[in-house]
C-alpha cells in the first residue's frame, strides 16, 4: 500500500515468523504455538485472554491466570523476547486509594496501554457484576487502581494509545451478568479517567446473512494501532452454532479523530478455531485477541490472543495487507 504511514515505537526485534509459503490467508499462525501452555504456574489452570506490550529492552504484560480453584486473577511478567514469559506467582495487588472499589471480587480479560509514560491496565472488574476496571503503572509492580470506568455491566474496555480531542478515549461492550447474547462496542472519553462520558455507538453485530461469525456480538481486542488510514482495531466476533458459542476475530477501521465511525469492517474473519488448541480446552473454538505488538518500518504485527479459554496463542500479519482486506472485504 502506498504512503501508508503506521505510528508507533520501532520493534525490529519483535516475535516474528514469515508467513509459510503453502499459506494463502492473510493472518498465520506461530509455529511454537501455544505460546504460553496452561499450566506454566503451578497454581494455574488456564493462561489465555492476556496482554503484552514493549517494556525496557524486552516485554512486560498482565496476564489472565484463572486458578486451580478456578478463580479469575491477574499476574503481571516479563520477557525478552516475547515468547518466554516469567509470569509472577502471585497475582497483582492493586494499590486503591477507595476501599470499596479496590475490593478485588475477580477480573479477566486485561488489556494495555501505554500512554505518554504510564501503562494502563483496562480489565473485566467484579463489582456487582463485570464492569471495566482501570489501574496504570510504570514498572509492573506497583499498580495504582482507579475508579471503574463504567456502571456494571460492561466488558472488552480497550483504550486507545493517544488522547483524542484532548480527551482519554476507550472503546467497550456494555453486556449482562451472565454469558451476553448480545453485545455492540461503543465508544466513550474522558478528561481524567474517572468520568467518562461522550457515549457514541461505533460497530453492532453483523446481520446473519452477512457476516456469521460475528452475527451474535462483538467486542474490541488489541489496543488499536494508529494509521494513516485510520486506527486499525482487531476485534472479536461470536457466532451462536447449534454445539454453542464460537469465537473468531476480524479486523476494522475507524476515523482518526472520530473513532466511533466505522470506515471498513472485515465481513470473513481473519482467524477462527480451528487448531486443536483453539478447538479443545475448558471452553472449545475461542479464538479471542487482547494485545498485539507492531513494528512501524517493516509493518509487522503479532497478535496474542487467547485460545479455547486455556492457552495463548500468537498470529503473525503485515498490517498494510490486513488494512487491504479489510477495505476490499469491507461490509459497511
Ligand atoms: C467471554 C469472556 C471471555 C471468554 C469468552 C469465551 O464472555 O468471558 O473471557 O474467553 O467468553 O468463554
Amino acid at each position: 500500500m502506498k504512503n501508508l504511514v503506521i505510528q508507533g515505537t520501532e520493534l525490529p526485534e519483535m516475535p516474528w515468523e514469515e508467513r509459510p509459503s503453502d499459506c494463502r490467508e492473510t493472518m498465520w499462525r506461530y509455529s511454537g504455538n501455544p505460546v504460553i501452555p496452561r499450566n506454566l504456574l503451578p497454581t494455574s489452570n488456564s493462561i489465555f485472554n492476556s496482554a503484552v506490550v514493549p517494556f525496557g529492552s524486552g516485554y512486560a504484560g498482565v496476564f489472565r491466570c484463572d486458578d486451580t480453584n478456578r478463580r479469575m486473577r491477574l499476574h503481571a511478567g516479563f520477557s525478552k523476547n516475547g515468547i518466554d514469559w516469567d509470569i509472577a506467582p502471585e497475582p497483582i495487588r492493586f494499590d486503591c486509594e477507595d476501599e470499596e472499589i479496590g475490593n478485588w471480587v475477580y477480573g479477566y480479560d486485561p488489556r494495555v496501554c501505554k500512554i505518554e509514560d504510564r501503562y494502563y491496565v483496562t480489565w473485566c472488574n467484579g463489582y456487582h457484576g463485570p464492569t471495566i476496571g482501570v489501574a496504570w503503572t510504570s514498572d509492573f509492580k506497583t499498580f495504582h487502581q482507579l475508579e471503574n470506568a463504567f456502571l456494571p455491566y460492561n466488558r472488552n474496555g480497550v483504550m486507545f494509545p493517544r488522547k483524542i480531542n484532548g480527551n482519554f478515549a476507550m472503546l467497550s461492550r456494555p453486556s449482562d451478568t451472565g454469558h451476553t447474547p448480545f453485545g455492540d462496542i461503543f465508544y466513550s472519553e474522558s478528561p481524567d479517567l474517572v468520568y467518562w462520558g461522550r457515549h457514541r455507538h461505533v460497530m453492532a453485530p453483523a446481520p446473519f446473512e452477512v457476516s456469521a461469525w460475528q452475527c451474535m456480538k462483538i467486542g474490541a481486542g488489541p489496543i488499536p494501532i494508529e494509521t494513516s488510514e485510520g486506527w486499525l482495531v482487531f476485534y472479536h466476533g461470536v457466532l451462536h452454532s447449534c454445539n454453542g458459542y464460537v469465537y473468531s476475530f476480524g479486523s476494522a477501521l475507524l476515523d482518526l479523530e472520530k473513532p466511533w465511525k466505522a470506515i471498513a469492517r472485515s465481513g470473513p474473519y481473519l482467524i477462527s478455531p480451528q487448531k486443536d488448541y483453539e478447538c479443545m480446552g475448558d471452553v472449545p473454538n475461542v479464538t479471542f485477541p487482547c494485545a498485539a505488538l507492531h513494528d512501524p518500518a517493516t509493518g509487522r504485527v503479532a497478535v496474542y490472543y487467547g485460545c479455547a479459554d486455556t492457552v495463548t496463542g500468537l498470529a503473525f500479519g503485515y498490517i498494510p495487507e490486513i488494512i487491504e482486506f479489510t477495505k476490499k472485504t469491507n461490509i459497511i
